[in-house]
């Protein structure tokens, strides 16, 4: 039989590929095993969303080995790979070297580092206030993560947070180029505009030097077709499993503890059944015929 490409090659062919490929965000096993059921090639590993699941701000609260912990579960639960969002790489050089190699250990295609200081604070609070990295440090950041990588495929993303913080186009260019340089595989360029003018302008002046990344959560409103047309190859629907969450524990708590039965909510959640299917119960009741003693 076929053996499927390691999911470093995975998401190393979804960022060079030449149409525009979509990562959803996942938090959790369950949510990448979901994720990857609904035809997604790649998962983005969020840090808002995880952050979130755990109940504490995306300010690093949660501690890079919870992170890895979290990875874990959700590379076990897939087989598309897994980009994660791993801020500003927990501290300097060496400290993303020791996490490329953890995450290769786990099978994460790939990290995404942001040119912002320990510790962050998520782009859309207060982004104009938030001081960016020097640029030759955040390169000396890229350099020591690419010299650490075991396997050729694994993928550091460089995002460049320049428009976040307000100091416009040609120093997020600058800062790109630069990361382009310093051996990124892909540049993420975020911004917090209603409107994707500025990210359509940065992508006309980039001139796909490398596989451009973008994270549409504020200007969602702007069709798809526009982002394949300006040559992005890759889209980051960035937080849309955990807001779905949200919302929905949030309206089944109320409606349970308001009308306190089950009676009007057992058709608005998932059965039991599901939830088993989606923990591979039947492969467990397999290997039990398979390998359990005989009663
Ligand atoms: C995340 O998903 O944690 C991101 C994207 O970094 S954003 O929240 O838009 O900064
Ligand atoms: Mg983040």
């Amino acid at each position: 039989f076929k053996r499927r490409p390691s999911k470093f090659a995975q998401l190393r062919a979804l960022l060079k590929s030449e149409p525009t490929e979509f990562l959803l965000e996942a938090h959790n096993g369950l949510s990448a095993r979901i994720a990857e059921e609904a035809g997604f090639k790649g998962v983005w590993a969020s840090g808002l969303a995880i952050s979130s699941q755990f109940g504490v701000r995306d300010n690093n609260e949660a501690s890079w080995t919870q992170i890895v912990d979290m990875l874990e579960f959700m590379s076990d639960t897939t087989t598309i790979p897994i980009l994660l969002d791993g801020d500003t790489g927990y501290g300097n050089f060496n400290n993303l070297r020791r996490l490329v190699r953890k995450l290769e250990q786990r099978e994460i295609a790939g990290v995404c580092i942001e040119d912002k200081v320990f510790p962050k604070t998520n782009s859309f609070i207060g982004g104009e206030r938030q001081p960016l990295a020097e640029v030759d440090e955040f390169c000396g950041k890229i350099k020591a993560g690419k010299d650490s990588q075991s396997d050729p495929d694994f993928s550091i993303v460089a995002r460049v947070e320049a428009l976040i913080a307000g100091w416009g186009l040609d120093e997020a260019l600058r800062r790109a180029e630069a990361y382009h340089r310093a051996g990124a595989d892909a540049i993420l360029i975020h911004s917090k505009l209603s409107q994707a003018d500025e990210i359509l302008a940065f992508a006309r002046e980039w001139g796909n030097r490398a596989p451009l990344i973008i994270v549409p959560t504020k200007y969602y409103s702007t069709p798809t077709e526009v982002f394949r047309k300006a040559g992005i190859s890759t889209v980051i629907w960035a937080n849309h499993l955990i807001r779905a969450a949200a919302a929905a524990m949030a309206q089944v708590a109320r409606e349970i503890h308001d009308t306190q039965t089950l009676v009007n909510i057992e058709d608005q959640v998932a059965p039991v059944s599901e939830i088993f299917r989606l923990q591979g119960a039947e492969e467990l009741l397999a290997a039990e015929r398979r390998y359990g003693a005989s009663p």
